[in-house]
């Protein structure tokens, strides 16, 4: 089997996720690759474990590339995101016919696990063919994972002989770590294999529908360890192993035994690169210019996930409610666009643009609307700017894995008095973010009241609201989340111990 022995987190690390940290694109005039970097917390905290021991980044480019031989250039001199040290050698591109890509990531990926992971069957398609895709897919990816980890043999990496540790990421991922292991087994290959599910892990009674459920719970217990953001996705986990493969499970240690072997489930909540949000709000110029308004700030990709529909509607029930706010507070909306070739996607964008006409036409006053929407995507300034000078954010999503805004707001919150959070506790961020307002975003009157209550707080109870959750929120960096996850990964032997009846 996969060995675990002399294990520990100096091996290096081959990342497996759907997307590379960074998009290929073809120049126009010279026809030459670039690479265009992204700055996500997520990548940001990764690229550095992978650079430092000399690991592999295996993933889709953005583009679809059809000669194997041409070369993945280098980042560009000026680059100054993580992954600029990421040399072409440690990645390894994932090639997909279009077609083929197409049915795997908007079918199977966002037609069918987007909805059903966060609750919305009647959302999800299941469609037989875009579940091939997803197979024939997922083979591709364990195909190029075993690759790299033969690179890495060859390399012999900078860590001498620990074993590497393949970590692969979420939903579009979940059958790649039982076909690793399969062909790491075959090939004597030694490493530890781990999964991480950004998203919702769904009640069993909502995973059930998926026709293929078994397929995709063997395929994550290929693991040796399985990470979710909260104790509540473990559980869900951890249930559907028990009720559709019937293997034997430990609710209190969070173990799942599965052909003689143990696999650890894990919470690990993921955090934000903290200190970079406050220095991002200390230099961010001011661009909420009436002091007079008070600003509500919601920022979202356009996704019906993140409950907009709702808001805008709870936000008119407000001005309803409490005609006192008129004039005086403005809802400004950042939506990300986002999955736009999905047919879900683009009624909710029109959905929103008649919301936001109808309640601006309703209410506006000649020197004042109450509606702000911007439909695309705004700088890391900027948005270090809003965060900061927000009264109010509303996050407050139908359900949500973690939700990120939430704790890059209050990280920004760095004037006096502070704002006041508002979160859902279908989130989760509001699992954890005790000290922010709850609002259930499903019953608008309740929407309505609180975020009155969140504008009429008084100075002394944000203050003190504020500083718990920012206190918690640098703790919980997402630093400190890779050195969970290390961590984890470290323990594995102990952890792996008889698996006791429940
Ligand atoms: C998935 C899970 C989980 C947004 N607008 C702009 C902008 N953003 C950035 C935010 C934030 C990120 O996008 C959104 O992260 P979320 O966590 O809110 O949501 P998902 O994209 O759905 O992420 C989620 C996450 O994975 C991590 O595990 O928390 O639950 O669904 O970082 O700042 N950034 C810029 N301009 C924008 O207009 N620059």
């Amino acid at each position: 089997s996969v060995s675990r022995s002399a294990c520990n987190s100096k091996g290096s690390m081959i990342v497996v996720s759907n997307r590379l940290p960074f998009i290929l694109k073809r120049n126009d005039k010279t026809g030459e690759l670039e690479r265009k970097a992204s700055a996500g917390g997520l990548v940001t905290a990764v690229a550095p474990v992978v650079i430092r021991g000399g690991g592999i980044w295996v993933g889709w480019p953005g583009m679809h590339l059809d000669d194997p031989n041409e070369k993945i250039p280098e980042s560009n001199p000026n680059d100054k995101t993580p992954t600029a040290g990421l040399l072409s050698e440690k990645i390894v591109p994932i090639y997909a016919e279009p077609k083929l890509f197409d049915s795997y990531y908007n079918g199977c990926c966002n037609g069918t696990f987007w909805p059903l992971f966060h609750s919305m069957p009647d959302r999800a398609t299941f469609i037989a063919d875009h579940w091939k895709a997803y197979i024939k897919c997922n083979e591709e990816f364990a195909e190029k994972t075993v690759h790299a980890l033969h690179l890495l043999k060859q390399q012999k990496g900078k860590n001498g002989n620990a074993p590497p540790i393949v970590w692969v990421h979420d939903y579009h991922l979940m059958l790649a770590a039982n076909w690793i292991r399969q062909r790491v087994e075959e090939d004597d290959i030694k490493c530890k294999l781990a999964f991480f599910l950004h998203i919702p892990f769904p009640p069993w009674d909502i995973f059930r529908l998926f026709p293929w459920s078994d397929e995709v719970l063997q395929g994550i217990l290929g693991c040796d360890m399985v990470g979710f953001h909260i104790t509540d996705y473990c559980l869900n986990f951890i249930d559907c192993c028990q009720r559709n493969l019937g293997c034997r499970v430990d609710r209190k240690n969070l173990l799942v035994e599965l052909g003689g072997r143990t696999i650890c489930v894990r919470p690990l909540p993921i955090g934000v690169p903290f200190d970079r949000f406050v220095q991002l709000a200390q230099n961010a110029k001011p661009v909420l210019s009436n002091a007079n308004q008070q600003v509500i700030l919601g920022v979202d990709r356009l996704d019906y996930t993140k409950g907009l529909v709702h808001r805008l509607k709870a936000f008119e029930r407000l001005l309803e409610r409490y005609p006192e706010h008129i004039e005086k507070v403005v809802l400004l909306q950042i939506s990300v666009p986002s999955r736009t070739d999905v047919k879900e996607y683009q009624d909710l964008k029109e959905e929103m643009d008649q919301l936001v006409g109808r309640i601006n036409g309703r209410f506006t006053t000649p020197n004042w609307s109450p509606i702000r929407y911007i439909y695309g995507c705004v700088g890391q300034d900027e948005l270090a700017a809003f965060y900061r000078d927000a009264a109010v954010a509303l996050v407050t999503p139908l359900r949500d894995g973690m939700n990120l805004v939430a704790k890059e707001f209050v990280a920004c919150q760095i004037n006096t008095p502070p704002g006041v959070l508002i979160v859902s506790p279908f989130a989760g961020a509001g699992e954890m973010m005790h000290e922010a307002l709850i609002c259930n975003p499903y019953e608008l009157d309740d929407a309505a009241e609180v975020t009155h209550r969140a504008l009429i707080m008084p100075e002394d109870e944000r203050i003190v609201r504020m500083n718990h959750l920012r206190r918690r929120e640098q703790l919980n960096d997402v630093d400190s989340w890779m050195k969970a996850f290390l961590k984890a990964m470290d323990s594995l032997e102990e952890e792996a111990d008889d698996i006791g009846a429940t």
